[in-house]
């Protein structure tokens, strides 16, 4: 297990590589080239210069997180070979430059989706939090101006404003979009990458949705156990992985985390491990990474991970605005630290048990 953090880059980030690199534990970040559009072919010379900034801090680049796929190719439409082959360019500038981790998503219009991003905790402290019921009442072409109103003047992942200015065109382009044509599109991508993930021994890491199940009429398909276990069989490869993330399979309480971990044992290369809180069946707040703190527990989590051989990269994921810092809602520094050195705790302690 290597523990890492995420780091938005230089300018998109309130975290500096000076910060991270004395977390204990910690030396490698998850980082992306964060101005490039979905679709575009990243440039090696841009690679090659964030590997250089982080590598100057002391610190590597444990992989990417993300490598956004284009709405084309989550659609099947007409450019949808072009910008594949964009993304392969993209893989190959990536692998030739030792980076072998790439999570993504394939969720449509929207990435996570929140409908708070400052909900005031009996302690203080600020969380991310989601209502169904104020979800309900959203129309989503106006999220884009409820998450800037809320965002702390950063740019939110998923939420860059080059994409919401096209909100109507995006929804319009999933008109005819069911579940299975969005799981064959998913299958075709994969297929169409897979040389160059198999040259440079490239895992990709397919993030759940977030929350884990379909909004605004919307479809999703990475939710649950059997929609999981149905991708990793249908590219049946090692390059074809899951990130596993407990705070957005967790967001449905019928998902046993644990039995997500077996089931998809060896194909894990990278993990987000948060907590979160259930208040209600309609209504969740990310909590402490702490088990005590949500409804989740991190010790059978992590237990789970180590028996099952798990040796991919884990992240702490959003953490609670604590200590009076601002930062882009979820991605402090305190809290995620916080998060970092617990998780390697229990790691530390689960391993010395077993030997
Ligand atoms: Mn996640």
């Amino acid at each position: 297990m290597q523990m890492s953090f995420r780091w938005y880059g230089p300018g998109y980030d309130s975290v500096t590589l000076e910060q991270i690199r004395q977390i204990p534990g910690v030396k490698g970040v998850i980082t992306t080239l964060y101005g490039t559009q979905p679709g575009e072919a990243w440039k090696k010379e841009d690679i090659h210069r964030l590997k250089e900034t982080v590598e100057d801090a002391g610190l590597s680049i444990y992989g990417i997180e993300s490598v956004n796929v284009h709405d084309d190719i989550k659609t099947g439409g007409g450019r949808r070979d072009e910008y594949i082959d964009n993304y392969i360019a993209t893989l190959e500038c990536l692998g030739q430059e030792g980076i072998t981790m790439v999570c993504y998503n394939f969720m449509p219009v929207f990435d996570w989706t929140r409908s708070d991003l400052a909900r005031v905790r009996a302690d203080g402290s600020t969380v991310l939090a989601y209502n169904q019921d104020i979800i309900d009442k959203i129309d989503p072409q106006h999220m884009r101006e409820s998450i800037e109103a809320m965002s702390n003047g950063y740019v939110m992942p998923g939420w860059e404003p080059e994409r919401m200015d096209r909100l109507e065109a995006l929804f319009a382009m999933y008109r005819d979009i069911d579940e299975e044509k969005l799981f064959q599109n998913l299958v075709y991508f994969l297929k169409a990458i897979g040389p160059v993930c198999e040259k440079y021994n490239i895992h990709m890491g397919i993030h759940p949705d977030d929350p884990a199940w379909p909004i605004f009429g919307l479809p999703r398909i990475i939710t649950d156990k059997d929609h999981i276990e149905r991708l990793l069989k249908a590219v049946d490869k090692p390059y074809n992985g899951l990130t596993l993330c407990t705070g957005s399979l967790g967001s449905n309480p019928k998902n046993d985390i644990c039995q997500i971990i077996r089931s998809a044992k060896g194909r894990i290369p990278f993990a987000h491990v948060r907590n979160l809180r259930y208040n209600s069946d309609r209504d969740f707040e990310e909590a402490a990474h702490l088990s005590e703190d949500g409804s989740m527990d991190m010790y059978e989590i992590m237990k789970t991970l180590y028996e099952t051989g798990f040796d991919g990269i884990i992240r702490p994921d959003h953490g609670r605005a604590i200590w009076g810092e601002v930062s882009m809602p979820g991605y402090g520094l305190y809290d995620r630290a916080l998060g970092a050195v617990y998780l390697q705790g229990l790691w530390e302690a689960i391993k010395k048990d077993r030997q």
